[in-house]
């Protein structure tokens, strides 16, 4: 008996567990010693699907041979630390468990399906988001990628290899995106719209445009004690500034998202005074203009705090992409299949943004009651997944039959 997307659920998390406690996921390129990878590879071969890992290890589970026009939906397993259960395999669970309900009513493909799962989406390890379907699309030079770092100072390319992927080979891959005749994925919904429009399952319209900035500040470590409060250039102290302003000026900028989420002093001990401070901001809005405007005014702010404190500042750009607007003659067709379900956009970032570049895509949402994402309290109603799984696979079911 097919157990459905909770029950697929239910598996990620028991496999998976630690996939979003704790410390920084592990699981970018981790698939070589991430419990999911089997767990996933099982769950497909059960399925009959035949799973292939991409040069830059996505995961590709296929009904049929890989070939034009396939169908592709899917997500990611990946989390961001102390994240929640839905974000990301709510997506995965929901391919495998429309699989099954278009197994149940004997459904032949009449084109090539697929169920993919991207690496790293959240780039909660090597610190770029969306980075197994940058890759794919070619939205990363490889070896800028090659040489990203993790927080133990591990390159990707060591990680990949670790996965039994060679690094040489990453980047894009035309002949995977040419299989691609269109894109859906679905996603627990980061908000609380199908809330309050009272319905299970959405269309998404578009996606912020959204980067990362990292900001070090370098200034002179020394005592706590020894120190006299006049003889300082305490580099936490100019972050501290930028974190308010990043707050101030993400309010000033209508439909902004400004946020600092991650502040790592360098060393850190309570009883020193830092030589150097990191600080992440994560910048997003409708359009460019209005995402460079917070970026540039927080970087100004940052930069008066830090000449105050007599401290140096670097700023580097980890990510950027521009606003998305998903494929509008696919959402129809998937509005007239599904019947009048909402559309509307979301602010969070995910793959079929980065693939909406390539190819037709669209995105189905499921209902979160609590609207929370990226923390435990994230949430979606067992009837309102089962409902998420049905409408995929009503999708899928309609794609695949011409
Ligand atoms: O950050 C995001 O918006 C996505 O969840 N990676
Ligand atoms: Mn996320
Ligand atoms: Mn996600
Ligand atoms: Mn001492």
């Amino acid at each position: 008996m097919a157990e459905g997307a909770t029950g697929l659920l239910a598996g990620i998390e028991r496999v998976g567990m630690d996939r979003r406690r704790g410390g920084f996921s592990r699981h970018g390129f981790d698939y070589a010693e991430m419990e999911l990878r089997e767990w996933f590879s099982e769950q497909a071969d059960r399925r009959g699907l035949d799973v292939r890992p991409d040069r830059n290890g996505n995961l590709w589970a296929w009904w049929g041979p890989p070939g034009p026009n396939a169908i592709v939906t899917g997500s990611h397993l990946d989390s961001v630390p102390g994240g929640g259960a839905f974000d990301g395999p709510l997506g995965v669970a929901s391919a495998l468990a429309a699989v099954d309900l278009l197994r149940a009513r004997d459904h032949v493909p009449r084109r090539p399906l697929a169920v993919v799962v991207f690496a790293e989406e959240e780039g909660g390890r090597f610190g770029v988001p969306c980075l197994g379907s940058r890759l794919l699309t070619g939205g990363i030079v490889p070896k800028d990628a090659a040489r990203l770092m993790d927080g133990n100072g591990m390159t990707l390319a060591e990680a990949m290899s670790g996965a039994g992927l060679d690094p040489q080979r990453i980047g894009r891959d035309g002949e995977a995106l040419r299989h691609i005749g269109c894109f859906v994925e679905l996603h627990v919904e980061q908000g609380r719209g199908l809330v309050e429009l009272d319905a299970p399952v959405g269309l998404a319209t578009s996606i912020l445009a959204h980067g990362r900035w990292r900001l070090t500040f370098f200034g002179e470590g020394n005592h706590a004690g020894a120190t006299p409060m006049s003889d300082r250039r305490d580099p936490l102290v100019p972050a501290a500034r930028t974190v308010l302003a990043a707050r101030r000026i993400g309010e000033s900028v209508p439909g902004a998202r400004a946020t600092v989420g991650r502040l790592s002093p360098n060393p850190g001990g309570t009883n020193v005074i830092s030589s150097s401070a990191d600080l992440w901001l994560d910048a997003r809005a409708a359009d460019d203009a209005a995402t460079r405007a917070v970026v540039e005014q927080v970087t100004a702010a940052a930069k008066d705090a830090a000449a105050d404190e007599g401290c140096e500042l670097l700023v580097v750009e980890e990510s950027y992409g521009g606003p998305v607007t998903f494929d509008e003659g696919l959402r129809r067709t998937l509005s007239a299949t599904l019947g009048d379900v909402p559309a509307l956009p979301t602010g969070a970032g995910h793959d079929a943004g980065i693939l909406a570049a390539e190819v037709p895509t669209a995105m189905l949402f499921v209902r979160n009651p609590t609207g929370v994402s990226h923390a435990p309290a994230e949430h979606a109603e067992p009837a309102d997944c089962e409902a998420g799984a049905r409408a995929l696979a009503t999708v899928l079911g309609h794609l695949t039959s011409t």
